[in-house]
């Protein structure tokens, strides 16, 4: 397969081109960044010392924490003139991280995104409806930057809006469609519930920013009719949507070793886990300008996937991000991911893909309601919140109170969708 953004790099030239990029950083961030060049100095590392990649784990992690304290230009290592623009993050976590970009880096993000294109196996007379947030947050330039330099059709409807985008898919015919997880049910429930499956032309979705459930996947895939559809990751302080896609062999995520690196590290020793294991996901860049990434702390769980993919596609791979790390919320004494609970209700074929968790305090006790959605169409059985209670408490040894709701119940988003509230007073 003749790919044009996509690189065929050897192992050799992989390591080659990451051992020069992460010299090329630490020299870049110590010469250009004050706040680099204090953490640099206190760990005693110079860009000479780096021999080999094994080198990466003496030098001192980054956290958000640095990120903030530099705010509103944190970790900035190049002057203000070359900065020619600024994201930030979606602040569903705290404030808004505000990241900058040289011409350069925007040059590399959509080449990224045109890999990411070029991957998913769409070609110039792809029509592509970018569905997520333009401005501030990096979805929409993203998506459109990498569209047009891939060479395909840009479709910019945005965020929200379903009408509008009924109206697109329907009379432009998009073949492809970019948007949060959240965002690509939303529709796909309209296209149902609007009985337009036979006038829409999509064949192909590519959606993230946040993670879905096999279930939610299946539930798009059949309500638009589509051939195929892909995991995008990223993240606004790693330029954005388009770290990696799922390749068509759907073993995981195929990410750019030539732009970064990653390591796995357990985010209580701080130190790597063992191949294939899950931990929390560091990055460090190789030819990131305005602000470089060394070894900056993700907070996203995941597992490097050993071996080659059945793609045939050299490049190494991630698996799908199971959480955030700061996801977890303590019930009773008891650390539970999200992802406890999502793995437990998979198993309820009567459910839709919708979930929430809702966190109380009563006179001094945690109570947990996990409400959740019968699928349309379908009678509630008799026992079943009882059924997903037990499971819980056996599986994650806590008890919850389960509701089920009825279809569209839930809130439904246009961007990420937010499943915990958590009430209790801290
Ligand atoms: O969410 C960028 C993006 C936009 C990615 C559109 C994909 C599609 P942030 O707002 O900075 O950037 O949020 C980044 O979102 O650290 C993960 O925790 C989560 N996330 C992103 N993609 C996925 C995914 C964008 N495919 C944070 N699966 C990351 C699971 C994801 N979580």
């Amino acid at each position: 397969m003749q790919y044009r953004f996509i690189p065929e790099l050897t192992e050799e030239e992989t390591i080659d081109l990451q051992l020069n990029g992460l010299r090329w950083t630490i020299h870049h961030a110590s010469k250009g960044c004050p706040q680099y060049r204090k953490k640099l100095k206190e760990a005693g590392v110079n860009p000479e010392d780096i021999k080999t990649l094994k080198d990466l784990q003496y030098l001192p992690f980054t956290t958000v924490d640095d990120l903030r304290e530099g705010y509103p230009f944190p970790l900035l290592a190049v002057s203000e003139s070359e900065v020619v623009r600024v994201h930030t993050s979606s602040g569903t976590t705290g404030k808004r991280k505000v990241l900058a970009y040289t011409k350069k880096d925007i040059n590399i993000w959509k080449t990224m995104l045109a890999r990411c294109f070029e991957l998913a196996g769409l070609s110039t007379l792809d029509r592509v409806q970018i569905a997520v947030g333009y401005g501030l947050w990096t979805a929409g330039a993203g998506f459109q930057l990498g569209c047009e330099h891939f060479g395909a059709m840009a479709l910019p409807v945005g965020p929200g809006n379903l009408e509008l985008q009924l109206q697109i898919l329907t009379d432009l015919k998009a073949t492809c469609l970019c948007s949060t997880a959240s965002m690509a049910l939303l529709l796909a429930e309209q296209v149902n519930q609007h009985n337009l499956k036979n006038k829409i032309a999509l064949k192909k979705a590519i959606f993230g920013a946040e993670p879905h459930t096999p279930k939610m996947r299946q539930y798009i895939e059949d309500a638009l009719g589509l051939e195929d559809s892909f995991d995008i990751p990223g993240l606004t302080e790693l330029y954005g949507p388009g770290t990696g896609l799922e390749c068509q062999a759907h073993t995981g995520i195929h990410y750019w070793a030539d732009i970064f690196i990653i390591e796995i590290i357990d985010p209580n020793t701080l130190k790597p886990v063992e191949e294939g294991q899950v931990g929390e996901m560091v990055v460090t860049t190789l030819c990131k300008e305005a602000v470089p990434l060394i070894r900056y702390r993700t907070r996203d769980l995941t597992r490097l996937i050993p071996g080659k993919c059945a793609c045939g596609l050299n490049l190494p791979r991630h698996d799908k991000i199971f959480g955030r790390s700061d996801d977890m919320f303590i019930f009773r004494g008891v650390n539970i991911y999200p992802s406890q609970l999502v793995n437990i209700l998979e198993q309820f074929p009567e459910l839709s893909s919708e979930y929430q968790i809702q966190l109380t305090r009563n006179q001094g006790l945690d109570q947990m309601t996990l409400k959740v959605e019968i699928k349309k169409d379908t009678k509630i059985p008799e026992h079943l919140s009882k059924a997903i209670e037990q499971q819980i408490k056996s599986k994650i040894l806590v008890s919850c109170k389960v509701e089920i709701l009825s279809h569209g119940e839930l809130p439904r988003s246009f961007g990420k969708s937010k499943r915990i509230i958590d009430h209790r007073q801290t």
